[in-house]
């Protein structure tokens, strides 16, 4: 399926029960992002940020795809993907806050996440080049290990993307190209940014192209196991887009769209669907991802400042 400006995004009717893990883990997701828009409201928080409310099934349905040996190298809004793969919302927080306890002692902040294994860059499109190299490094090693890279639709954009799609597919590189296609960049609709579609990007590469249209956890697990284990084994790359909505602004409070495109935004909003199916289980882990951001942020706060040497 190619995606155009008129394709409707589908609500999800299909939404199944979730193993309590994976609940948890979305919306400990949700309440951090929701948090820190709140901590900026308040001005307790420095430069910026970009929450991933409304994708964060994304990097949970991943999580169990991904070994612990792959490397995931993320973008501007990759508090979730942090957060899927490590629990560590103290880290993360304290890392935004320049606190005691950061990631990377503050030095980094929302965009600039390094921990074995993962690796952010606010950088659109730096880091499919990255991201290559790195699996280029797998393949030679010998390392039976793919690294998984994620991008918005806008950032095709970015002239390096097909440096880094040439030689992926030319190298055979066990690189899994992650699109989070949220239908918009920053405050320009796709339409206005993309000609053709990424379907076609990734065909005149000869590089393969699955769509995900779905939030629904589990059906998406079941539709990318195979592909996903081809991209380690063969390897190979893979492009997998995700059709996905983003509920906040772009980054603290510039929602450019029109009241009518948030509201559509927030009506397939996998949270409330789930809630509504699954309400007690809803409840219960709510409380429970609440409560712990909750006690998170009061801790981060009170701590003192992250201190680096510069070596
Ligand atoms: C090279 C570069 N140009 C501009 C920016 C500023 N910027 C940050 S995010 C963004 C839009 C990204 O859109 P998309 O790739 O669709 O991801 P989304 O924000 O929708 O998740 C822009 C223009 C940047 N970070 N890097």
């Amino acid at each position: 399926m190619t995606l155009t400006a008129d394709t409707p995004v589908r609500q999800d009717s299909g939404l199944t029960r979730l193993a309590d893990e994976d609940l948890t883990t979305l919306l400990v997701i949700r309440h951090f992002e929701t948090r820190l828009l709140q901590l900026f409201d308040a001005g307790r928080l420095d430069g910026t940020t970009h929450t991933c409310l409304g994708q964060e099934y994304v990097p949970v349905a991943l999580r169990p795809l991904l070994e612990a040996d792959d490397c995931i190298v993320s973008n501007h809004r990759g508090h979730g993907h942090y957060l899927a793969r490590f629990d560590d919302p103290a880290g993360l927080l304290a890392e935004i806050m320049g606190r005691a306890g950061a990631i990377c002692n503050g030095v980094g902040g929302s965009q600039h996440l390094y921990r074995e294994g993962f690796l952010s860059s606010g950088v659109q499109g730096q880091t499919l080049p990255i991201a290559a190299g790195i699996a280029l490094q797998h393949r030679l090693s010998g390392r039976h290990a793919l690294v998984a890279v994620f991008m918005g639709d806008g950032t095709w954009g970015e002239g390096a993307v097909y440096e880094a799609l040439n030689m992926a597919a030319l190298w055979r590189l066990p690189l899994l190209i992650l699109v989070e296609h949220n239908g918009i960049a920053q405050s320009t609709p796709t339409p206005m940014h993309l000609a053709g579609s990424i379907a076609g990007r990734a065909a005149a590469f000869r590089v393969e192209h699955q769509l995900v249209d779905t939030t629904d956890v589990n059906t998406i697990r079941a539709q990318l196991r195979t592909a996903v284990s081809r991209v380690r084994d063969l390897p190979m790359p893979l492009v997998v887009e995700f059709r996905t909505t983003r509920l906040g602004p772009h980054s603290k409070g510039d929602d450019a769209r029109p009241a009518e495109a948030v509201a559509a935004a927030r009506a397939r909003d996998w949270c409330t669907g789930y809630e509504d199916r699954f309400p007690e289980q809803f409840a219960a882990s709510d409380r429970a991802a609440r409560d712990r951001i909750d006690a998170v942020v009061t801790d981060v706060q009170q701590r003192p400042l992250a201190t680096w040497s510069g070596r």
